[in-house]
């Protein structure tokens, strides 16, 4: 898969040169998971968005108003160390296969930093991600300041990257969604196989393992945040990630989990009997959530707000649980004095896209930001009875949690992840393995 990279680069140097900023984005750097074993590295999304690059230790400098516009800061080719870690690209290769203008060893970057970043106003730079970083971005600008007594055009200010780099990330071009429906297809795949594996006796941590090994197999990179697989009441806990209990007769399971495929993101959740039939109140509060789910998507489109699709949500859900008895009415004032928070606490959704919270405004000048085509959010409303809650003993220590990744088109949406089994009727189906893999 070839990405735009380039495009993306040329539209945020449009926009830098605009305000007259230039701007820095560092791949990042190994971080050591215990003793001398490091993380498996992914780079940081910005820097992935506007290079394709997958290397530790880079920097992409964008200069609107500089000779070179965009320079790539490299480790450069090191026989020895290829040997222990892998291949590099080098700088010599660089500038043609990442269609960049220049290329620099790594260690070139504070000495060259200063002159490049000349003629600009304001450097784009993610403060806060690394102290160390900070400290060397500050000396720049001390750097640069001196050229003022000169005449020159010096960086004052640094510019948080959201205005910039966020917003165009929010909007996702053809390529990227060709892929962030793939990774939802495999993340279909790997639900559908949990679904039909699971048993009473099973350990979440086979779950686990079946779902990343479906990701994997399937050709995804990995997973996209740690998956979530929580029976019976461990679904009440919202980022439980234990995974190591065994799964019962009479319990639900709630998986949350997500392909990532080229650092782009799925998110999916599901809630399916343990054993392949739900209980009664078990299934009447899977409808309600359903209803609730089904009816936010169908109010997702192009000019309502984003907070619009949450108060569609937290609505149905309000109803169901007056409906039940779990929440006295009217709906209205349950809703008004947000009593429906005992059992529903969090949004009904986020951004996705690099980041599985992706990075893009939800409020614009302190309103709630509107839809438009090209955004990808999730739509994920739960229920979540405590096993101590005041409410009738049936309903205690039921959690449900269902989650889709939703595009917004030009006169809708479309749901990415339409392969995953949802209703009752699907998903008893999908329990019994009943259907195979779609693809
Ligand atoms: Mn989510």
């Amino acid at each position: 898969m070839t990405y735009p990279h380039p495009t993306h680069r040329d539209r945020l140097l449009s926009s830098l040169d605009r305000d007259g900023a230039a701007g820095v984005f560092f791949s990042g750097d190994e971080k050591i998971r215990n003793g001398d074993s490091a993380f498996r590295f992914r780079p940081s999304s910005d820097f992935y968005y506007l290079t394709g690059f997958r290397e530790p230790e880079a920097a992409l400098v964008l200069a609107p108003r500089g000779e070179e516009r965009a320079v790539l800061f490299l480790r450069p080719k090191d026989r020895e160390q290829e040997i222990w870690s892998g291949k590099r690209l080098g700088v010599d290769a660089a500038p043609e296969v990442l269609g960049i203008d220049a290329a620099y060893p790594f260690e070139e970057l504070w000495e060259r930093l200063p002159k490049l970043l000349l003629g600009h106003t304001a450097v784009v730079h993610d403060v806060g991600v690394d102290e160390g970083r900070d400290r060397a971005m500050n000396e720049v600008l001390r750097k640069t300041a001196l050229h003022a007594k000169t005449g020159a055009v010096v960086p004052e200010e640094w510019i948080q990257p959201k205005r910039h780099v966020h917003e165009l990330r929010l909007f996702k071009g053809e390529a990227e969604l060709a892929t962030m429906r793939r990774a939802a297809q495999i993340s279909a795949d790997a639900h559908r196989a949990a679904m039909a594996a699971a048993a009473p006796g099973v350990n979440e941590r086979e779950l686990d393992a079946l779902l990343t090994s479906t990701f994997l197999r399937r050709g995804g990179t990995g997973c996209a945040y740690t998956n979530i697989v929580a029976g019976g009441a461990g679904a009440c806990i919202l980022h439980y990630v234990e995974n190591d209990r065994e799964l019962s007769a009479g319990d639900l399971c709630l998986i949350d989990a997500g392909c990532e495929l080229d650092f782009y993101a799925s998110d999916v959740t599901r809630t399916f009997p343990v054993d392949g039939a739900f209980r009664e109140p078990q299934r009447l509060l899977y409808e309600v959530v359903l209803d609730a789910q089904v009816a936010a998507i169908e109010h997702a489109r192009p000019g309502v707000t984003f907070k619009s699709v949450h108060d569609t949500a937290v609505r149905r859900l309000t109803e169901g649980l007056v409906e039940h008895g779990l929440l006295e009415g009217p709906v209205d004032r349950a809703i008004e004095e947000e009593n429906y928070r005992a059992f529903y606490m969090h949004r009904t959704g986020h951004w996705l896209g690099l980041d599985v919270h992706d990075c893009g405004a939800y409020f614009l000048e302190g309103e709630s930001r509107k839809l438009s085509p090209g955004m990808v959010m999730t739509v994920e409303p739960g229920l979540y009875v405590a096993e101590d809650a005041d409410v009738d003993a049936k309903w205690r220590g039921i959690g449900i949690r269902i989650e889709d990744d939703v595009l917004i088109t030009a006169d809708g949406t479309e749901v990415l992840s339409a392969g995953v089994p949802k209703t009752v009727e699907e998903v008893e189906a999908a329990c019994r393995g009943a259907e195979l893999c779609s693809t």
